[in-house]
């Protein structure tokens, strides 16, 4: 069937992107040359392009859209809401229905005593109220010098200075001068990688006891709380091994570190129940909010927040807030995916039947002779290149060139997956069907042997020695 658009042709399009649009986390230069990818439209877990091509997206957008593309009565509401009331603030002293009803609707979902919201209008700033509210926390209760928040290398928590900062990735805090003063930055539980001759049992527990020398280190008196994603998502989707989280747990409780959980990937379903917190067994005084909140149908982010930090933030002025704090409309959207979600058993067909079979599947790609290993939660897996499975081999080349060749053949093979250096990543809509599993292995498995192919021919299929 012909497509029918009504915009001007892509190279026109792709003049104007270079000419006045500036792209996060690319080279303007490089991608000018190149010319964007437009995308038009979206429906389910397919997009349409400037060209036509439709492409099975395996990343849910930027592993926000988990109740898939197309869902008019999101639009409905959105508009509704528009017509009643577009904006209106929550400070000093005001309120509005949707926030009202979606902090009631997160309390519910929330586990524990998880049981207030703060908003923001992103992840990124959500983790900047968290910096905030848990040093304001610690100065409440007369222990101001409790300040010290530790997070993870490779972690991904934002891009605002104190996003990035919590973050661990080297090549963002080299741009701004970051990390802001009293973030400390342990290592991560990323056994394929660094796990060397130990099992990931063994490495998992030394991984959470680095959280243990770190606070001995810098003094219990001194540590404020430690801060990190469930499965970390933009770092490789890495899984920790299964001891990990446990220790982790306990030191938090030895220690009264306040634990927060970044749950921006993890949250609304995507590790086969509401957060990653349930998934992996922890017990977080606050949960960090975005993404699978709106599906990304609206910019929304927050902060959930325990009863005890609540109480403490509650009985001073905190003098922290957005503009977008709680917008109406944005909390209007949020209110409905979470509908939609609930009501359409969309977490529990994830968690029962779509993702265990998107994790059988996902496993045999490990059979292929380019991919180390294959590792899944829920609606998150992630793969391994490598030139030598047995060693666990790193390529000779730089890190992410082999990753790049297996993108862009995913890309010309119709299927977002991403690569972070040589792992290639998936975060599919939640609503994925079998059938759409089925070609989204088959086109994964395609791409491999294509990259796989050219590598040899390249000469890139060797290890690092
Ligand atoms: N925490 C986590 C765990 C995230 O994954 C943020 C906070 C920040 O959220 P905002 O809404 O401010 O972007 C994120 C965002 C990638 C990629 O390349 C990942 C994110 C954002 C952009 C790109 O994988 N995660």
């Amino acid at each position: 069937m012909p497509q029918i658009t009504n915009h001007m042709p892509t190279a026109e399009l792709q003049a104007l992107d270079a000419a006045y649009h500036m792209h996060p986390f690319s080279t303007g230069d490089q991608l000018a040359q190149k010319g964007a990818r437009v995308i038009t439209r979206a429906n389910g877990v397919t997009l349409t392009d400037s060209d036509g091509n439709q492409i099975l997206d395996a990343m849910a957008g930027l592993w926000c859209v988990n109740i898939g593309y197309g869902r008019e009565e999101l639009a409905e509401v959105a508009a509704r809401q528009m017509r009643e009331l577009p904006y209106y603030n929550t400070f000093f002293q005001t309120t509005h229905v949707p926030a009202i009803a979606l902090s009631r609707r997160l309390a519910e979902l929330a586990p524990g005593d998880l049981n207030h919201v703060f908003y923001a209008g992103s992840g990124s700033e959500a983790n900047d109220t968290n910096i905030r509210m848990v040093r304001t926390y610690w100065a409440q209760k007369g222990k101001p010098e409790k300040h010290i928040i530790i997070s993870r290398k490779n972690a991904y928590h934002g891009s605002t200075m104190g996003g990035a900062s919590l973050g661990g990735m080297t090549p963002m805090h080299e741009q701004g001068g970051l990390p802001i003063p009293g973030i400390h930055h342990i290592d991560q539980p990323h056994w394929w990688a660094e796990g060397g001759d130990m099992s990931p049992e063994e490495f998992g527990l030394q991984r959470a006891q680095a959280l243990e020398k770190a606070i001995l280190e810098l003094g219990e008196d001194k540590v404020a709380a430690f801060i990190a994603e469930p499965v970390q998502g933009a770092g490789g989707v890495i899984v920790p091994p299964e001891t990990y989280w446990p220790e982790i747990q306990r030191i938090c409780d030895k220690y009264e570190i306040l634990l927060i959980a970044d749950e921006v990937i993890c949250g609304f379903g995507r590790t086969g129940q509401w957060f990653g917190s349930q998934t992996m067994g922890i017990r977080p005084h606050i949960m960090t909010i975005a993404k699978g909140l709106s599906s990304g149908y609206a910019p929304i982010g927050g902060s959930i927040v325990c009863d005890e930090v609540a109480e403490v933030i509650n009985a001073c002025e905190f003098n922290h807030g957005y503009t977008y704090s709680g917008h109406p409309v944005a909390a209007a959207v949020a209110l409905e995916n979470l509908r939609i979600l609930d009501e359409e058993k969309i977490v529990e067909t994830c968690g029962a039947e779509t993702a265990p079979y998107l994790k059988q599947k996902w496993e045999t790609l490990a059979d292929h002779p380019l991919v180390g290993e294959a590792r899944i939660v829920g609606m998150m897996g992630s793969i391994a290149l490598t030139p030598d499975k047995a060693s666990r081999a790193k390529f000779a080349a730089d890190p992410g060139t082999v990753g790049f060749v297996c993108r862009e053949r995913c890309f010309a093979n119709n299927l977002v997956m991403r690569h972070v250096g040589d792992r290639m990543i998936i975060s599919p809509p939640l609503v994925i069907s079998k059938d759409e599993i089925d070609i989204l292995i088959e086109r994964a498995w395609k791409s491999l042997d294509e990259c796989h192919a050219k590598i040899k021919e390249d000469g890139l299929m060797v290890a690092a020695s």
